[in-house]
């Protein structure tokens, strides 16, 4: 399980193919209400998931559907290989140094909980955790309830009026104390790409392990956790063009061999007495019952998607899309945006206001051009509270998403001036 596998070799800076991307995701040809064809910018919530992800799920369940790690039968011994080559495909992808740090769960949320319960068993009462101002309430509430139990203190990272941290202030929160810093590497609201490895490096340096949410960046971003030098990494296939059900936690060899384990049951276990246990090596001790074997796999074939298009060439196809939106949205007088004025620190999401249009009715009125966005609070409470504002609006891009679709936003939002009038 220990064998350090190749990285996939750099895919060359270019532009992206977006017709050819498009041919993939049948989807993206649907017409939605009203007779409009989907301009899908809804991908910071899920993305859509092109034809080869979708058939690998079908040839797993239709070809080789087995429990994985317990049967002496073909199909078994098939999903299990297949399972387990996802997990070093993934591996790569992040340039993870071992396979068995990569543990399948179901999404970010979960991966988080993992950590907050299993290492942060270790806190004691006055010990500090330290988190952001723009947190999800995935990388907030399990450490508020690691908190309560413990009798540890949470901190704040603040931010600046543009959505950026205020990295200033970090010297003055770090001490003695702070046991564990989470933040995320990527807004899923203010669109912010934090300066993680800065923030790892002054928290290594006051003792403390640092735990990315990389919820909205491994899909959007190249992320090298060798690079980064954080401890844990969290993220969810579904936003990365792989299925619901299904994500990832990262976590250091010696760190995930050190802690406890989280959920209890099949797999996770060495020997078991009536009365005690012992508990399996890594990655099986934390991946504890029946897996989302299909999910995982199908996941492979996601980042195998992705590593052919290439990160860097995501990455600079959504930053263009983000600049173009920024533009002309900046052109729009009643358009209120919040977070960074440029893609440089800046992934592809966007959050806005339009004149005093609340945004769900806003979300309700460009769902009738077909332009899918999300509204409300965006799972971040507090950070609606820093921006002042009860909710926003949000369109959000990926790989598939062109020019021309910010062009149809921007016309849906004349409709729905018009009918606001
Ligand atoms: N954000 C959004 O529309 P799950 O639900 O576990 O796959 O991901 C949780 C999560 C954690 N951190 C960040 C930064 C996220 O963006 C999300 C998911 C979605 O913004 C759904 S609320």
């Amino acid at each position: 399980m220990t064998e350090a596998i190749q990285s996939p070799a750099a895919a060359p800076i270019r532009a992206l193919d977006v017709e050819a991307i498009r041919a993939d995701f049948a989807i993206l040809t649907r017409v939605v209400r009203g007779g409009k064809p989907l301009v899908y910018l809804d991908n910071a919530a899920s993305s859509q998931k092109p034809k080869r992800v979708i058939d690998a799920l079908s040839d797993y369940y239709s070809r080789y559907n087995a429990n994985v790690h317990r049967g002496i039968h073909t199909l078994s011994e098939e999903a299990t290989d297949e399972y387990e080559k996802a997990r070093r495909k993934i591996q790569a992808f992040i340039n993870a140094g071992h396979s068995e740090e990569l543990i399948f769960v179901r999404n970010t949320t979960e991966a988080i909980n993992l950590v907050a319960y299993s290492y942060g068993d270790r806190l004691r009462e006055g010990d500090e955790i330290l988190l952001s101002e723009m947190e999800h309430h995935s990388n907030l509430v399990p450490w508020q309830l690691l908190a309560d139990r413990k009798g540890a203190k949470l901190r704040f990272l603040p931010l600046l009026d543009d959505g950026t941290i205020e990295m200033a202030a970090l010297p003055g929160l770090l001490n003695e104390r702070t046991k564990v810093v989470a933040v995320s590497h990527m807004s899923n609201v203010v669109g912010t790409i934090n300066p993680v490895k800065e923030i790892a490096r002054q928290a290594h340096a006051a003792g403390a392990v640092v735990l990315l949410d990389a919820a909205q960046s491994v899909p959007h971003l190249p992320v090298d956790v060798q690079e980064l030098e954080c401890d844990f990494l969290a993220f969810s296939g579904h936003k990365m063009l792989g299925p619901m059900g299904i994500g990832v936690l990262w976590g250091r060899r010696e760190l995930l061999e050190s802690m406890p384990p989280f959920l209890a049951g099949g797999n996770m276990i060495m020997k078991v007495e009536l009365e005690h246990a012992t508990y399996n090596e890594l990655p099986d001790k934390f991946e504890a019952g029946t897996p989302d074997a299909g999910g995982a796999i199908a996941l492979g074939v996601a980042v195998d998607y992705l590593s052919e298009i290439g990160m860097e060439n995501v990455r600079l196809h959504e930053r263009d899309l983000t600049d173009y939106a920024l533009e002309v949205l900046m052109d729009e007088p009643d358009v209120a945006l919040y977070g960074p004025k440029s893609a440089d620190n800046r992934g592809g999401v966007i959050a806005f206001n339009l004149g005093d249009i609340h945004p769900h009715d806003l979300g309700t009125l460009l769902d009738r051009e077909g332009v899918a966005i999300r509204a409300g609070h965006h799972c971040c409470q507090p950070l609606m509270r820093r921006l002042g504002q009860a909710a926003t609006a949000r369109a959000s891009f990926y790989v598939y998403n062109t020019r021309a679709e910010v062009d149809q936003l921007v016309s849906a939002l004349g409709s729905a001036r018009a009918v606001f009038g």
